[in-house]
C-alpha cells in the first residue's frame, strides 16, 4: 500500500459546505473578525487539497455579518491547524438572513432531514415554511458557488488544469448542485460536480415520505458522482432514483441515468486522521486515576441517533444480571451539548438526565457510582486518554451513517492489553469493523450480554481483533478517503492511485 500523503490533482477543488472549515469571531475589544480554526478530520483531509490546488472554499462563517462584504480575516500567525494555509481570497462566505437561514438549518436540516434520512420518520415535522426557505439557502449557495467556480477559472487561466471540481458536502445543500449546473452551463463554466452525504440514505419507503423527495433527487442528480459512506445507501439512493423519478439505472454498476447524462454513485467510506489520534494517545497524560475500575466509554453529540437510552437500559441490565461487575465496572459517558435550539433535543437531555440519575440511585455505594456523566465538550488530548484507557468502547446508534468515535477509538487503543469495541450494526462503522462485537441497541438484555462478553474477553482474543481493527482503520484513514473520492471523480494523478481498500 503506498501511503502517497496529499494526493495532487491535475483539478483544482472548490468545496462547498454548510460551515466554513473556520468559524468567524469578533473579538469584541478591536472589532475586528478572527478565524478560529476547526480540527475535524474532514478538515484535515480536505484542505490541504483545496489549498494545494488553488481551490476555494463555500461557506457560511458561523457569523451572520450586517455587512456581507466585509473582508475574511488571514489566518492567524500562530495558527499551526490544516487551515492555515488557506488565504482569504481562497474563502468564499456566505451571508443569509439569520431568520431565513435558522429556518433552513434547525427547521428544515435538523427537525426534518435529519429524523427521516436516519430512518425515523415519526420524529420528523414537514410543516412550516421550512422547505421554503431551504430551497432560497440552496440557490444561494449555488449563485455563491458559480462566483467561486469564475474566480477558480479566471485565477487558473493559462495553466494546464482540468475543469474544476465543485465538491458538495451533505444533506443541507441536496438542492444546490442542480443550479449549479445550470448556471455554469448558461455561462459556459466547465466544471465537474460531486456530492457527498454524510448520513444514512435511507430506502424507498422512508425517502418517498418526503413532500419534495423529487426535486431532493433531482437536485442530486445534478452531479457526476454521487458519494455516501456504504453499498448500501447507494443502493438506497438508485432505488429511488428509479421508483420516484423513473430513472434508468444500472444497480450492479451503480449508475444512474438523468437528463441525458449518466451519474456515477460511489461508496466512500470516511476514515479519520490516523496517525494524529496514535499521537495524541502517546502523549497525552492519563485522566483515570485508579487502574482497577474496568471503564466502559461512550462518546456522542448527545442525538436521539445515538441511542443513548437503549445503552443506559442496557448498563442497567448488566448490573442486575451480572452483579459482579457492581464496584468493579463503571460506564463514563461523555454527552457532548448538540442542536439545543431544537425541542426534541432539550427533551432528549430531561429523559436521560433522568435516567442517569434513576440507575446512580438504584446502584451508588458509598465508594462507587455506576454511571459518570459529562455534559460537556472535552479536549482532544483528554479524549485521547480516555479511549486509550478505557476497557470497553460502546458505539451503539441506532442508526449513523459511519461513526467516527468507533475509529478513534481503535487508533488510541495502544496499551499492550487493548480494549474491546461493542459496535452497532445500523451504523456505517458496524459494516466494517468486522472484529468489534457487534450489539442490536433495540435488544437491550442481549446488549447486556455482548457488554459482559466484552468485559471478560480473554486477553488474547483482544489483541487479535484490535490489531485486525487498527491495521484497517491505519490504511483506510481520511487521507486514503480523499484519494479514492478524487479517483472517483477522475481527477487524481496516476501517482497517487496505489492504494488499496479491505
Ligand atoms: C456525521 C454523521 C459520520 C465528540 N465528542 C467530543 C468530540 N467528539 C468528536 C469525535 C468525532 C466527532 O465528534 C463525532 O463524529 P461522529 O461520526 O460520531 O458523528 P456526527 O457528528 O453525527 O457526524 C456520522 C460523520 O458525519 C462523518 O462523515 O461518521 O455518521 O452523523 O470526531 O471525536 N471531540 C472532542 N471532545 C468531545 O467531547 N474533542
Amino acid at each position: 500500500v503506498t501511503n502517497a500523503g496529499e494526493p495532487s490533482t491535475k483539478a483544482s477543488l472548490i468545496v462547498v459546505s454548510n460551515r466554513l472549515p473556520f468559524v468567524l469571531i469578533r473579538n469584541p475589544k478591536t472589532d475586528e473578525l478572527e478565524r478560529r480554526a476547526s480540527a475535524g478530520g474532514l478538515v484535515t483531509a480536505v484542505c490541504p487539497v483545496v489549498i494545494k490546488g488553488s481551490g476555494l472554499w463555500v461557506g457560511w462563517s458561523g457569523i451572520h455579518l450586517k455587512d456581507p462584504n466585509e473582508a475574511i480575516p488571514e489566518s492567524n500567525p500562530n495558527d499551526q491547524t490544516p487551515t492555515a494555509g488557506l488565504k482569504s481570497e481562497q474563502v468564499v462566505s456566505v451571508n443569509i438572513d439569520s431568520k431565513i437561514f435558522d429556518s433552513y438549518y434547525n427547521g428544515c436540516c435538523n427537525k426534518i432531514f435529519w429524523p427521516l434520512f436516519h430512518s425515523m420518520p415519526g420524529r420528523a415535522n414537514f410543516g412550516g415554511e421550512h422547505w421554503h426557505d431551504y430551497v432560497t439557502v440552496n440557490k444561494h449557495f449555488a449563485v455563491r458557488t458559480i462566483e467561486a467556480l469564475e474566480k477558480c477559472l479566471a485565477k487558473n487561466q493559462g495553466s494546464e488544469k482540468s475543469p474544476p471540481i465543485v465538491w458538495i458536502h451533505d444533506y443541507h445543500l441536496m438542492l444546490a448542485a442542480n443550479w449549479v449546473r445550470e448556471h455554469a452551463e448558461e455561462k459556459n463554466l466547465p466544471c465537474r460536480l460531486a456530492f457527498f452525504l454524510h448520513i444514512p440514505f435511507p430506502p424507498w419507503d422512508i425517502f418517498r415520505l418526503l413532500p419534495w423527495s423529487d426535486e431532493l433527487l433531482q437536485g442530486m442528480l445534478g452531479c457526476d458522482l454521487v458519494g455516501f459512506h456504504i453499498q448500501d445507501y447507494c443502493l438506497n439512493f438508485v432505488d429511488c432514483c428509479q421508483r420516484n423519478l423513473g430513472c434508468r439505472v444500472d444497480r450492479n454498476n451503480l449508475l444512474v441515468e438523468h437528463g441525458g447524462r449518466t451519474v456515477r454513485v460511489r461508496p466512500l467510506p470516511i476514515g479519520i486522521p490516523y496517525e494524529r489520534f496514535v499521537n495524541l494517545a502517546t502523549t497525552a497524560p492519563k485522566v483515570l486515576k485508579t487502574s482497577k475500575m474496568q471503564i466502559i466509554l461512550g462518546v456522542d453529540r448527545l442525538d436521539y441517533t445515538k441511542g443513548l437510552v437503549h445503552r443506559l437500559m442496557a448498563f442497567e441490565a448488566l448490573l442486575l444480571k451480572y452483579p459482579q461487575h457492581k464496584e468493579k465496572v463503571s460506564l463514563l459517558q461523555i454527552s457532548v451539548p448538540s442542536r439545543t435550539d431544537v425541542k426534541e433535543y432539550r427533551e432528549l437531555k430531561e429523559e436521560v438526565d433522568q435516567l442517569v440519575g434513576r440507575i446512580n440511585g438504584r446502584f451508588t455505594t458509598a465508594n462507587w457510582a455506576p454511571i459518570r456523566y459529562i455534559y460537556d465538550y472535552v479536549s482532544q488530548d483528554e479524549l485521547a486518554a480516555l479511549y486509550r484507557d478505557a476497557a470497553v468502547c460502546l458505539v451503539t446508534p441506532l442508526r449513523d451513517g459511519m461513526n467516527l468515535v468507533a475509529k478513534e477509538f481503535v487508533a488510541c487503543q495502544i496499551n499492550e492489553v487493548p480494549g474491546v469495541l461493542v459496535i452497532s450494526p445500523f451504523a456505517g462503522a458496524g459494516e466494517m469493523m468486522h472484529e468489534a462485537l457487534l450489539c442490536n441497541p433495540y435488544e437491550v438484555n442481549e446488549a447486556a450480554e455482548v457488554i459482559h462478553r466484552a468485559l471478560t474477553m480473554p486477553e488474547d482474543e483482544r489483541v487479535l481483533r484490535m490489531a485486525r481493527l487498527r491495521r484497517r482503520e491505519a490504511e483506510c484513514d481520511v487521507s486514503h478517503w480523499m484519494r479514492c473520492f478524487l479517483k472517483a471523480v477522475g481527477a487524481l494523478e496516476m501517482d497517487d492511485v496505489g492504494t488499496t481498500i479491505m
